[in-house]
């Protein structure tokens, strides 16, 4: 397995609540390092071109709102097929269908307020951080 980054998003509800820190602890006993880090307040229109593939879908409303509604972190993190394991980490999309010791599971308040982002190909993890870092903001 390569190493590979991925774009990770601490979302309004976890921000708002103070679990950076808890979150990250996550992904670093999980292997996964954190190379590229910023707390951004997104605008309505940045959220709506980040979630742009679920335009159609009946949440976008709701989620690009929920986006754009209080601070977010926004990171890239480097490891061992980092997408995949990022995934596994985060749990879930529904924290009702979440396994034990995941992010969504421990933290996540409904399906739509879950915690977390994180990409989910290596086309998307590309596209994702060259969305919110410049090459010069990755330290690895
Ligand atoms: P994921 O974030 O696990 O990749 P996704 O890409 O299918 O999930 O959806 C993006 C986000 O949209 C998800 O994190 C929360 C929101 N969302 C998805 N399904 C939803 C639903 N049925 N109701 C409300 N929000 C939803
Ligand atoms: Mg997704």
């Amino acid at each position: 397995m390569a190493i590979e980054r991925t774009l990770s998003i601490i979302k309004p509800d976890a921000t708002r609540r103070n679990l950076t820190g808890k979150i990250n602890a996550k992904f670093e006993e999980a292997g996964l390092r954190i190379v590229a880090q910023k707390r951004i307040f997104l605008s309505l229109a940045q959220a709506q071109k980040f979630y742009e593939v679920h335009k159609d879908r009946p949440f976008f409303g709701e989620l690009t709102e929920f986006m754009a509604s209080e601070p977010v972190v926004v990171q890239v993190l480097e490891g061992e097929g980092a997408i995949a394991k990022n995934r596994e980490v985060m749990g879930a999309t529904n924290p009702a269908n979440a396994e034990d010791g995941t992010i969504r599971k421990e933290f996540a308040l409904s399906v739509g307020e879950n915690s977390v982002h994180g990409s989910d190909a290596p086309e998307t993890a590309a596209e994702e951080i060259a969305y919110f870092f410049s090459g010069l903001e990755l330290v690895g």
